[in-house]
Order: structure tokens, then sequence, then C-alpha cells
């Protein structure tokens, strides 16, 4: 199989011409896998990536019966016909030998991931039994879903038939709620996904963290090229020299966890310069005065013993962005749980945003669309009396969505209500959830776990029953209805069969509601014809999307220029830079800058991030992918790897402040990342033993992640505050 190494990778790795250099890469492998019939005849299917929940659109090229390739559907707004590496390589999920293939019981105490094969009906039967126990035992909400991606939506359907109102994607609390919730309490709307950045018009973008290039949100990273190729001026504030940093004119490598001591001195300088955007936001500000009066003291020469940020550099930068705007993208980020300060940092990236006249602006922050599809008419779901467990009191006023971590809390305690059941549909909540002790405490306490994966991941090792599930490339899923630049409803449909006895999500949800007694929700008998219903509802039909793979509608308005009418769904009916809300509930108005705690002398922060080949702990028995990369690496400074005699290649432990030892890893020792810290990317160091080809390979961020900040405003989890070091392995 071709391997490209991995400097030329990441060189290349980063814009689209390297993603298509990659593709070729793959392609071989693929090729290589198919086994490719030379003269058969070829069927191209169009559907939708599942890789990473962008959900590109593509097509599925399938010769003589077997998958071939997947690429780009050309009429895609996301995709624009171009798969990301990981969606090239995606076919790999389909073929990976380690997938689960038939629905399993276990035999011994949870975790020893000891199974017995049983059948569908068995399967199902014991769940829908222990479902019912639960409900008379505790009540409907005691059973939670815990779910992340589209793939859900009909498991949802079903629990929320059977009474419950618990149901949590990671999503939130462990990746963008803080950046929605800073944005709300600005502007009144939150980001989204995808992102309403105008990147590729953006003349001036800042990039606070967020790695384009090694996060590989297609559309993002084409438009990070275009805005590069254009000429467009790149800032980027990383502790880390990130590939992103790579393209910029001004790189800063920020000490980590005081960006909001950046942002408050490059809006001091904005403001006491007078650079900012005057007239937008004396019509659309609301308490600037108060603002104003807060940032005074936060100078360049305030920030810079925190941040490590010489003043002339925060200068310029600010600057820079003043000449640029309006169409100065400063990025909100996505993945924002850092340092349990997260929402009020993302809430100084929403002010900056708005001191530079970015929101609504060409170049900046586009208003989405999406198209009218109507939801199939289901009869009305059961109230719950109880509420939701996971923020009792509303302990955290501003969390807009349910916190997955909330629902672990009361699984632990009891409180509000006792939590008994677990139904785990494509989340590895061991990766992906912080202190995997309390995960594990959490299951323990419960009557039934259950989990739908298509590899016995970790969290499978946990279940009670696990059930297989067809992959993207073998089935159906609902439509996804895209809130983004240009509306579009899209059809993900099955290329090939399931290779074994796996089921698509949909079936599932539907067989079990049946055994529930809820045949009432499920006035359907096979998911075509749900799709049917909901597109002709819309003017459309099955049989239409079945052939093109999605229909877009007319091209909307998008910016306040393009006759958008502003309007913030604020108390104040403003942008916010004085937050009555948040001076109602006790917090901050306007966001304050607090020293991050420092770790045990002679120790790193550890941070983690994205791979352009890896989804998550999703891919990496993906053959294709794991081919692409087998391992991470820690990355190192140069000058601690020559203090401790350590060369890139050498394998290392690292043992966090609990004394977590983890997995041996390869270091990389660079001077492209602060010597404070130590970075890697996130979804090695499997410890399920199924997962035979990445067992072991590498190490886990997760697993060193004992500790979390809580974000007081909303429920999320800051992850970076753990610390280790770094132990030689002889
Ligand atoms: N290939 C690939 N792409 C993906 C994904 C994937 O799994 N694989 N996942 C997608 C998802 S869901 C998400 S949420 C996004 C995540 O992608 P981003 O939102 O870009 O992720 P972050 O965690 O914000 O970024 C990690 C970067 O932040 C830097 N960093 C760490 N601490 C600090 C700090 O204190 N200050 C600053 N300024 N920088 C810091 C790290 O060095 C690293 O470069 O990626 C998306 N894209
Ligand atoms: N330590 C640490 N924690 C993190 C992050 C981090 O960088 N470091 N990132 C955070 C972020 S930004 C996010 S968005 C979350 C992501 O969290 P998750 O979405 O939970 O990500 P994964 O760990 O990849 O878990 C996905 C699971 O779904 C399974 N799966 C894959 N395809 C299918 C399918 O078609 N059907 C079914 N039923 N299952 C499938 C996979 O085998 C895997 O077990 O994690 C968050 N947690
Ligand atoms: S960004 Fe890549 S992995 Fe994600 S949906 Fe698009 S092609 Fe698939
Ligand atoms: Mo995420």
């Amino acid at each position: 199989m071709h391997r490209i190494s991995r400097r030329r990778f990441l060189k290349i790795a980063g814009f689209g011409a390297g993603a298509a250099a990659l593709a070729g890469g793959a392609a071989s492998g693929l090729q290589a896998m198919a086994r490719r019939a030379p003269g058969g005849e070829t069927r191209v299917v169009p559907t939708s990536c599942d890789i990473c929940f962008w959900k590109c659109n593509a097509l599925a090229h399938v010769r003589d019966g077997r998958l071939w390739k997947i690429t780009g559907n050309p009429g895609d707004p996301l995709s624009r016909g171009r798969l990301c590496p990981r969606g090239t390589g995606g076919i790999g999920a389909h073929f990976d030998p380690e997938r689960l293939r038939a629905p399993l019981l276990r035999h011994k105490q949870r975790g020893e991931e000891a199974w017995v094969e049983v059948t569908w009906d068995e399967a199902l039967g014991y769940v829908a039994d222990r479902m019912q126990r639960i409900k008379a035992e505790h009540g409907p909400e005691a059973m939670a879903l815990f779910s992340h991606g589209i793939g859900g939506n009909f498991l949802k359907h079903t629990l929320k038939a059977y009474g419950s109102p618990n149901i949590a994607a990671p999503s939130f609390a462990q990746c963008r709620g803080p950046r929605d919730v800073g944005f709300e309490l600005t502007f009144g709307e939150g980001i989204g996904s995808p992102e309403r950045t105008d990147i590729a018009n953006a003349r001036c973008l800042v990039l606070i963290g967020s790695h384009l290039g090694e996060n590989m949100h297609n559309t993002q990273v084409q438009e990070f090229a275009t805005a590069v190729a254009a000429g467009a001026s790149i800032i980027v504030a990383d502790p880390r020299f990130s590939i992103a940093a790579s393209k910029a004119r001004h790189y800063l490598p920020v000490k980590p966890g005081t960006d909001l001591a950046l942002l408050l001195a490059w809006m001091n300088v904005l403001v006491v310069e007078g650079l900012y955007d005057k007239p937008y936001v004396e019509q659309f500000g609301f308490g600037f005065e108060h603002f104003q009066a807060e940032i005074a003291t936060r100078t360049p020469e305030w920030a810079y013993p925190e941040t490590g940020i010489p003043p002339e550099v925060i200068r310029e930068t600010a600057r820079e962005m003043a000449r640029h705007r309006p169409a100065t993208l400063v990025h909100p980020g996505r993945h924002a749980t850092w340092y349990g300060n997260d929402a009020q940092r993302s809430r100084a990236i929403a002010l900056l945003n708005a001191l530079l006249g970015s929101w609504g602006r060409k170049g900046g922050f586009y208003f989405p669309n999406s198209m009218d599809v109507p939801g199939y008419p289901y009869p009305e779901y059961p109230k719950s009396g109880r509420g939701k467990v996971d923020n009792p009191g509303h302990k955290y006023p501003f969390a807009s969505e349910t916190i997955t971590t909330g629902i672990r809390d009361a699984t632990l305690t009891g409180q509000p209500y006792p939590i008994k059941g677990w139904l785990v549909y494509a989340t590895n909540l061991l990766q992906a959830l912080p202190s995997q002790d309390e995960t594990i405490r959490a299951i323990q306490n419960l009557d039934l776990m259950a989990v739908v994966d298509v590899v016995p991941s970790e969290i499978a090792g946990w279940a009670d029953v696990v059930l297989p599930e067809a992959t993207y490339l073998e089935r159906y899923d609902d439509l996804n209805v895209e809130f983004f630049r240009e509306p579009f409803v899209a059809l993900r449909q099955p290329a090939v069969p399931p290779p074994h006895d796996q089921k698509p999500n949909w079936w599932m949800a539907r067989e079990l509601a049946l055994k529930l007694g809820l045949g009432a929700y499920y006035p359907w008998t096979d998911i075509e014809e749900y799709l049917d219903h909901r597109l002709k509802a819309a003017g459309y039909s099955l049989a239409e999307l079945k052939q093109k793979g999605l229909v877009k509608g007319p091209k909307p308005p998008l910016f306040f220029d393009d006759g958008i009418v502003p309007e913030f769904a604020t108390p104040s009916g403003k942008i916010e830079f004085y937050s009555t809300q948040l001076q109602a509930a006790g917090f901050d108005p306007v966001p304050r800058h607090e020293r991050p705690a420092e770790g045990p002398p002679g120790s790193f922060r550890l941070l983690y991030g994205r791979a352009p080949v890896h989804t998550f702990s999703r891919t990496q028995t993906n053959p294709i992918l794991r081919d692409a990369m087998e391992e991470n690496e820690v990355w190192l400074n140069g000058s601690v790897g020559a203090r401790m005699e350590l060369q890139s290649g050498d394998y290392v432990r690292l043992r966090n402040q609990d004394g977590v030892l983890s997995n041996r890893v390869k270091v990389r020792v660079t001077e492209a990342i602060r010597p404070d810290c130590v970075y890697m990317v996130h979804g090695f160091g499997h410890t399920a033993r199924g997962l035979r080809s990445a067992y072991g390979r590498g190490a886990s961020d997760a697993e060193l992640i004992t500790r979390y900040a809580t974000d007081p405003l909303m429920g999320g989890t800051g992850t970076n505050i753990n610390f280790v070091t770094v132990e030689a392995e002889a």
C-alpha cells in the first residue's frame, strides 16, 4: 500500500490540492481492497458521508456489486465535488474486518468484553424488557439516550415516545456549547453547524486555536485555501505552530489558557485608538459605555505578562484586523471546551467581531437558511412531569442543550432523580467524556446498558447488549435539511448491503418501539415510506432524491447589505456589549480574565486536537485511514527534548497529575510547540480488545483527562487543565 511520510503528509494535507494528493494515496489502498474487476459494471449511488458530522454529499461508486470508491457530489455546496481525506477513505468502514457482525449479549461482568451472539429478536427483546421494568419502577425518565449524529434521530423518536426527555450529545458540553452560548448572549443567535462563517471572503482571518487544515471540516478548509490564495491576512493564536499557523502573516504563540486576556487587549486597542466600526456599534450596540469603561485597563501592557505576546504585536495585529473590517472574521472556533471559562472567552470573540462589524457582513458571518421540509406527522409525545435530569434547578442558567455530563452526574448520585438505563448510539463515551472513572462508576449503577456501534469500541465493552449497526454506506438515514449558505435537503441511501447481520438504526428504533407497545408512533413500516412522505410534503419525492442525492433551494440573501433586516434576539434587541442577563445571574456582564492555574513543577499542560485523516476515536480501525496514520505522537518542545535526551521517534509514557500512566507513545521533538505544554491527536490509545489493529497504538488523551473545569454559565467541561510529566520508555 502506498504510504506518505508524516512530514510530507502534514505539508500537503492542509489544502485542497493536498487533499487530492492524499486521495491518490488512499485510492491505491482502496483499489487493492476492492479488488477491482476490470471492465466491470459501475453503479453510482448518490449518498452522504458520515465519517464526520459535516455530512458532505457524495457519490458511492459500486463495481460488480462491490464498493469501489467514494467521491464528492459535484452539485453539493458542502463538498463542491471534493471529499476530505477522511471522506475519501471512508469506504474502509465498510471493509473493516473488526466490525461487529451480530447482536451480542454479555455473559460475564460488565467491562469484561465477554459475549454470546444472539438473534435480533433476543437482543431487542432484552432491551425492551429492561426498559419496561425501569419504567415501572422509576418512570420513563430514568432511561437516557446518548446519541451523536443524524443516525440517532429514530432512536430519539422512540425514546421520546417512551416518555424520556433525557437525550444528549457530546457536541454540546464537550464541544461547541460554550461557543454557541457566548454568541447567543451577545447576538441572540448561535453559530450552528456548519458554522455560519464566510471564510472565503474574509480579508483578514483570525484563528484562535481553530486548527483548520488539521481540523478538516471540508467546506471550511476549502474556503480557508481560497482566502489564503486571495491574499487574506491570517492571524493565528495557538501554543502550537499548527498547519494554519504556517499560512499566517502573524503567528502568536499564546500561553495556554490566556486567550481571553489577548481578546480583551485587542478590543482595548480598537476602542482606545478609535479603530472599531463606530456607526455599526452605535446603531446596533447596547451597553457600549459600560464595556468601554471595563476594558479601559486591559491594555496590551496588561496582557503581556498574561499571554506572553508583546504589546507591539498585540497592537499591530489589532490594527491589521481594523484595516480589513468588516471583512475581518475572528473565527468562533468549534471545540471550545478548554478551561471552564469558555462561554465567556467565546463571548469575547463575539464582542471582538461586533467591534469589527463582521456579524451580518460579507467576509464575516452570514445568515444561514434551510428548506422547508415538514417533519413526519407523528402522534404527540407523552409529557414528562419531572423535566430533564441534567441541569437541576437550572444550576447552569444558560445551558441551551442537554448536558451529557449532567446525565452522568444524575446516574452517579440519583439526584434530582435516578437514571437506570443508558442507550448509547454512535458515541464512545469513554473517549468523549472527561473522567473515565466517573463514566465507569455511573455505568455500574445501571440496570440496562445498551450500545449501538459498528465496531467493538470501549463503550461497547461496558454494555449488556451490543447492537451492530450497518455503516453509512449500507443504510438510509433521516433527511439532512441543512442550515447553510445555500439551503438544501439531502439523502443518505445504501450503496451496498451490510456484509453480515448488521441493521440500520431506523430498523432497530422501530422494532424496539413495537416491542415496547409504541407502534402508534411508527405508522410507516419502511423508511422509504417515511422519507417519501416527508419529501412529497415539501414538493419532492424519494425517487428524485435517490437519483440526485440532494435538491437545493433558491439562493437567499446572506448579509445585511443584501437586505437582511438586522435583528438581535437578545433582551435589549441589540448586540449586547454589556449583558444584563449575565449581570442578573451573577456573572461578569463584560468578560474578565482570570489567570489559569499552573500545573505541578516540571509538568506540562496536556493539549490535544485533530489529525487530518482521523475522526475522534472512530476511524482507527478503518484499514485505509489507519494506513495513513497508525498511531499518534506527543509533541514536545526541543529544549525539553534536549534536557531529557529524547529524540523524535523515541517512545515515552505520560503520567498525569493524578498518577494515571498512559500507553507508550512516540515523541516528536519540535520547536513548533511552547515549552510549557505537550500536544497529541485525540482518539488513539484504544483499550478495547476487539479493536485488534488499534489496540494499544498510541496514547489516549481521554485517559489522562481525569480533571475538568465546569463552565458555570452552561455546564461545558473544560479539559485543558490536566498536566503530565514525561517518562522515557526503556
Ligand atoms: N480531521 C478531523 N477534523 C475534524 C474533526 C476530527 O475528528 N478530525 N472533528 C471536528 C469537530 S467535531 C470539531 S469540534 C473540530 C475541532 O477543531 P477545532 O475547533 O479547531 O479544535 P480545538 O480543540 O479548538 O483546536 C485544537 C487546537 O487548539 C490549540 N490550543 C490548545 N489550547 C489552546 C489555548 O489555550 N489557546 C489557543 N489559542 N489554542 C489552544 C491546539 O494547539 C490545537 O492546535 O474539528 C472538526 N474537524
Ligand atoms: N479527550 C477528548 N475528549 C473529547 C474531544 C477531544 O478532542 N479529546 N473532543 C470532543 C468533541 S469536539 C466531540 S464532537 C466529541 C466526539 O465524541 P464522539 O462522537 O463520541 O466520538 P467518538 O469517540 O469517535 O465515538 C464515536 C463512536 O461511534 C461509533 N460509530 C462510528 N460510526 C458509526 C455508525 O455508523 N453507527 C453507530 N451506531 N456507531 C458508529 C464509533 O465506533 C465510536 O464508538 O468528543 C469530545 N471529547
Ligand atoms: S468533512 Fe470529510 S469526513 Fe466530514 S463529511 Fe465531509 S468528506 Fe466526510
Ligand atoms: Mo466537536
